[in-house]
């Protein structure tokens, strides 16, 4: 790929909005629009060039938005239609594009479809939702009496009984969020609709959410298998029949005709998919089969995890080369990547990957930063991380506001967890860690908000915010304008070859961008002991600094969590 040829998300580094704790403009303690339209200035100075906004349509909030009742509004509580609007048109105008959060899998259950579908067996959105009888031969309601064994993602089975009309519903995630039937035509039809409404509004692409999901593997008589039986689960798991499915790259084809023809090139789309492998990837973004631009995979942040994500583990850092580096290799010549350690649903990265200890919170997250932003692919910042912002130090279980890790509690501690070590586990590893305000300045709710912030502001956040970072050169945030920049500024940094370096060393991060032979070598010290950079790298020691996270010094040396992108002397 030539620069000229390159899309222009290549170059693009995207910024994540998770509205709800982004900036409250009203005092109600909810992060909302209007507070967006605040602190666009932010947005505008860390040079980003897309917006992703988190959900913002009309919910009940069962999962913070995640659960919608209406697609083509914006719940009162983050605002209205009217500011979405000068939303759109107040990032234009600093040549930002605006990414839209498209939650298609699955709507609240309290969309109209799914409350007309509920009302009887023979409504005409009836077939819009997976409803199935019970388990042939057993009683309706009785436990065992699941269509299927799947495991839900956040609540035990995935089957909902409804006394109604006798029949249980699917929800691959809360019950509160049934599953739509993507093989009904009508579903696909209006969602379609829906998606062409936006893009006449004026956003400039999608970040589908679990949209590798959206495809079930049903028999020709309507039934769907049971999944193999979890460890010390009564369920099994649904995954192989619903992660990838059968028809996942027809209805991806398809909705690319009915919905992006004509102005694919100024869109950006990017489709969640947990479970998701390399070889699937290069399918998935291959531009000649127009599906998505690229994907968010899940295998790097699930290396430091023992079975499942409430079982965390030290993280080798040669696991994490090895996993990064098959995505490189993997997406080269066909295909992209998307760049992420951070985003609403995962633990902070500095507390997770780097060290959040006062002597080296600074200089790891910058370390994690630069990593991220020099590898290939499109780089994601999720709020707060451009200024370092760290796990919250939880106590007790009324901190969480999380349905994925409250639901986990009542669940881990029914089967006989000890509620302290769920506790323990809920601290390192709750998406809650994610959800904390955004830390604008030192005041006490870190200028959130002027009311009762939904959930608490960290406490660190005297010394960790904006205000305290945005003069400071050596500031995590300085660092972060600096990243933005290069990728602007360098096409190798967009566009160069990737290969890694050292691959079994387990401090030292290494790798080169190579593009029309001009190289840039990237190397981090991923630990808090100083390395022998003479030793594992000479032709590091003479090469020109193109940017550091620490203040020059010994070239032979790479200090505890130091980054250096150089430039070898041709
Ligand atoms: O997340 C999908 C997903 O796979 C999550 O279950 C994820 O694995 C989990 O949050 C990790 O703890 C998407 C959204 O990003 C998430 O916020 C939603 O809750 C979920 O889909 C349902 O819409």
């Amino acid at each position: 790929m030539t620069p000229e040829q390159a899309p222009w998300w290549t170059r693009a580094v995207v910024y994540q909005v998770y509205p709800r704790s982004f900036q409250d403009s009203d005092g109600d303690g909810v992060g909302d629009l209007g507070g967006i339209l605040q602190r666009i200035d932010h947005l505008a100075d860390l040079g980003v060039d897309v917006v992703w906004l988190s959900p913002v349509y009309r919910s009940p909030q069962a999962d913070n938005g995640y659960d919608i009742s209406d697609y083509q509004d914006v719940d009162p509580a983050f605002g209205t239609l009217a500011q979405l609007d000068e939303l759109i048109a107040a990032l234009h105008d600093r040549g930002i594009r605006l990414v839209m959060d498209l939650v298609v899998n699955h709507t609240s259950d309290e969309h109209p479809w799914f409350v007309e579908s509920r009302s009887s067996t023979d409504s005409p959105t009836r077939d819009w939702y997976w409803w199935r009888p019970p388990r042939e031969g057993m009683t309706a309601g009785q436990p065992g009496a699941e269509p299927t064994n799947w495991h839900s993602h956040f609540s035990g089975s995935a089957w909902q009984y409804d006394e109604a009309s006798g029949e249980y519903y699917l929800h691959l995630f809360d019950r509160k969020q049934p599953d739509l039937n993507w093989e009904n035509p009508e579903v696909r039809q209006a969602v379609y609709a829906m998606m062409r409404w936006w893009l006449d509004r004026g956003v400039d692409g999608f970040r589908m959410d679990v949209i590798n999901m959206i495809s079930k593997a049903v028999g020709p008589d309507g039934s769907l298998p049971d999944g193999p039986p979890l460890p010390g689960l009564p369920y099994g798991d649904g995954t192989p029949h619903f992660s990838n499915g059968p028809r996942i790259h027809e209805y991806l084809q398809e909705m690319h005709r009915e919905v992006f023809d004509g102005r694919r090139e100024s869109l950006l789309l990017v489709g969640e998919m947990p479970g998701v492998t390399p070889e699937q990837a290069r399918l998935y973004t291959d531009p000649a089969r127009a599906e998505v631009d690229m994907v968010f995979q899940f295998e790097h942040v699930q290396l430091d995890l023992d079975g499942d994500k409430w079982h965390p583990r030290p993280l080798r850092m040669r696991d994490l080369k090895a996993s990064l580096g098959r995505w490189q290799a993997g997406l080269a010549d066909v295909g992209w990547n998307s760049l992420y350690w951070d985003n609403h649903d995962q633990p902070r990265a500095v507390s997770r990957f780097g060290d959040d200890s006062p002597r080296f919170r600074r200089d790891s997250a910058t370390c994690l930063a630069t990593l991220l932003h020099l590898h290939r692919g499109t780089p994601y910042v999720y709020q707060g991380e451009e200024i370092g912002m760290a796990n919250f130090p939880f106590t007790d279980l009324a901190q969480f506001r999380d349905v994925e890790s409250l639901n986990h509690h009542v669940q881990a501690v029914a089967h006989g967890a000890d509620a302290d070590e769920v506790l323990a586990a809920m601290r390192r590893m709750s998406r809650d860690n994610a959800r904390t305000p955004v830390q604008w300045d030192g005041s006490p709710n870190a200028g959130f908000t002027t009311g009762t912030p939904w959930i608490a502001v960290n406490p660190d956040h005297a010394e960790w915010n904006v205000a305290a970072q945005l003069e400071e050169p050596a500031s995590v945030l300085a660092h972060h304008r600096r990243l933005v920049a290069l990728r602007h500024e360098d096409p190798v940094v967009a566009l160069g070859d990737f290969t890694m370096l050292l691959p079994d060393h387990d401090e030292v991060y290494a790798f080169t961008r190579c593009l029309d032979g001009d190289t840039l070598l990237v190397v981090c010290n991923l630990s808090g002991t100083a390395q022998p950079l003479a030793d594992l790298l000479p032709e590091a020691v003479a090469a020109g600094v193109v940017l550091g996270n620490l203040a020059e010094d010994d070239p032979a040396v790479l200090r505890p969590w130091e980054a250096r992108v150089l430039r070898p002397s041709r």
